[in-house]
């Protein structure tokens, strides 16, 4: 029997090709990666993961945490990606609700969370980054070099899971997507197709690799075809500029594009010799799209994914990339647009929320039976809480959204989590969180709240509570003291108009 993931990923591989290099030149071959998965699915062992076990990890972006991923694929473990930016107040709720066996941290911040796992009685481990050959990259490495390169890898069927990753949800509390070894490689496939990647390909990898997009869109097309990418720490325009020369496609979130639009360097001498620009997890504005051909004479695909589904659109690879939309849908994958009341398919141009069913839709959300059959059909079909259009065509255009949901840089951001910490803040009767446009991240976080009578609010206070309980980027970028909040009939929040009083917040 085989290991549907590893095998599908890694089965034609040739040992002698690079898989990935780092900026400061120290590269890995798929030989490296044979040997060095194996290694660390030893030391998984030894750690008492058995199949099906969570492993879960928080560590800075590095070749090694790849080989992390595929040595818990390989020894049959589910593994869950976190972000790097979550507090330890974060991180508990994910380790109590996942229950793994182990969590696998930055060394720099072992101390953190030694207390949490002995409460929980998670065993505990590090994996950082190595900057010279005699100097720690944490214990998992470290006991990694002791190991065996010989690791019988582990059966596992289409249905088993291979991942877990957590998506916040609408009522504050996240969700686990739990994601097969058929729902990752039928997609890694099906893009490698799309998109024509061939061995000969190199990919600029400048994303985080906690999430679906540098995760399995960017690393996994990479392994199915063979190819090999520059694996950067991180998005710098600086970087992203001098590796250009040496990548034949990127990657990123509009972001990224809207970043390098604005660096002169980035013009069409520095772009000649790419095949393709990939952009998705946000919606990329048509006058990026537009400045961005204008420019460097080539037009970014747009695609668009969900981390319950992995991809389900895109634009075509020959044809025409339509601006302002996400493509078609993509083979294998059903997509149909239906009312969002009756759940009767609408009409070609006419608006409704998107569903999708196929081999990369995932199975549920862990532990949440209920969510997990409200946000499906019947048929099966998945309820995204997208909002969108087929146009005369057949590309899809996403309108908007049903769900309460902050796109900020790529990142979902949840206003209900940060509503909830606000609403407990000394003098705040309450409050309403909601995304305007941002000229860098796209949509930028804003909190309204409301004083309770005769009440003082300290802003200064509140963004200084927020440090240990929310990450960074979910945290409002600027916080506005209103008398009231604006309501509908029935009571609610009317966000649309708050969105609307506030549009121009970030563009003054
Ligand atoms: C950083 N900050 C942010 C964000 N990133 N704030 C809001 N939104 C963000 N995305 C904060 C930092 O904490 C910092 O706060 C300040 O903004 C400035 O940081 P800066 O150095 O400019 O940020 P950066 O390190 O350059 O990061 C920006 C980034 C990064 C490169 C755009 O956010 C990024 O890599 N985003 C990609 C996200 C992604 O991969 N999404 C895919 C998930 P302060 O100064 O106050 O400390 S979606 C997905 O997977 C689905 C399935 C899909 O379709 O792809
Ligand atoms: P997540 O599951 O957290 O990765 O976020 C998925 C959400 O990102 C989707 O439901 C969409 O709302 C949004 N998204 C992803 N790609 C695109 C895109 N190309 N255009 C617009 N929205 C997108």
């Amino acid at each position: 029997m085989t290991n549907v993931l590893f095998d599908g990923l890694l089965g034609k591989m040739d040992p002698e090709r690079e898989f990935a290099r780092k900026p400061d030149g120290v590269f890995y071959r798929y030989k490296d990666v044979l040997d060095v998965s194996a290694r660390i699915a030893n030391v998984l062992n030894d750690a008492g993961v058995t199949p099906g076990d969570r492993v879960a990890v928080q560590v800075p972006k590095s070749i090694e945490a790849i080989m992390l991923y595929l040595a818990c694929v390989r020894s049959g473990a589910v593994f869950l990606p976190l972000n790097t930016a979550y507090t330890v107040s974060e991180i508990e709720y994910f380790l109590e609700d996942a229950t793994p066996t182990l969590f696998v941290c930055d060394p720099d911040r072992y101390g953190d969370y030694e207390t949490l796992t002995a409460k929980l009685g998670i065993r505990l481990e590090t994996l950082g980054v190595w900057t010279s050959h005699d100097e720690s990259a944490g214990t998992l490495a470290d006991a990694g070099l002791e190991a065996s390169t010989e690791f019988q890898t582990v059966p596992r069927s289409k249905d088993d899971l291979a991942a877990i990753l957590y998506t916040s949800g609408t009522t504050g509390r996240s969700k686990g997507a739990m994601l097969s070894h058929e729902n990752l490689l039928s997609n890694a496939q099906v893009l490698k197709d799309y998109w024509q990647f061939t061995s000969d390909d190199v990919l600029l990898h400048a994303l985080p690799i906690f999430h679906t997009h540098g995760l399995f869109v960017a690393t996994n097309v990479v392994l199915i075809s063979g190819a090999s990418q520059v694996f950067l720490p991180g998005f710098s325009a600086d970087a992203v500029i001098q590796h250009l020369p040496q990548c034949s496609v990127m990657m990123g979130v509009p972001t990224f594009y809207t970043r390098l639009l604005d660096d002169d360097r980035f013009d069409q001498a520095l772009t000649r010799h790419m095949r393709l620009f990939i952009s998705g997890s946000a919606p990329l504005l048509a006058e990026t799209h537009v400045e961005f051909e204008k420019r460097t004479g080539h037009r970014i695909l747009e695609r668009y994914g969900m981390t319950e589904t992995n991809m389900n659109t895109s634009n075509p690879y020959e044809g025409e990339r339509r601006a302002g939309t996400v493509g078609f849908p993509l083979p294998e994958t059903e997509i149909r647009i239906v009312n969002e009341e009756t759940g009767a398919p609408v009409a070609a141009g006419k608006i409704g929320m998107i569903e999708v069913r196929g081999p990369n839709v995932f199975s549920g959300y862990w532990q949440m039976p209920e969510k997990t059959k409200e946000e499906f059909r019947d048929d099966g079909f998945f309820i995204t809480g997208d909002i969108g259009l087929f146009d005369e065509d057949g590309y899809i255009q996403i309108i908007g959204r049903s769900k309460d949901l902050v796109i900020s840089g790529g990142y979902n951001i949840y206003p209900k989590e940060i509503e909830l910490i606000l609403d407990e803040q000394d003098g705040v009767l309450e409050s309403a969180v909601i995304g305007v446009p941002h000229p860098d991240f796209g949509e930028g976080v804003v909190g309204i709240l409301v004083p309770q009578s005769g009440g003082d609010i300290d802003l200064d206070a509140i963004g200084e509570n927020f440090q240990d309980k929310l990450a960074r980027f979910k945290q409002p970028k600027k916080m506005i003291v209103v008398d009231e909040l604006p309501r509908n009939t029935m009571g609610k929040v009317r966000k649309n108009v708050l969105r609307e009083t506030y549009a121009n917040l970030f563009q003054e």
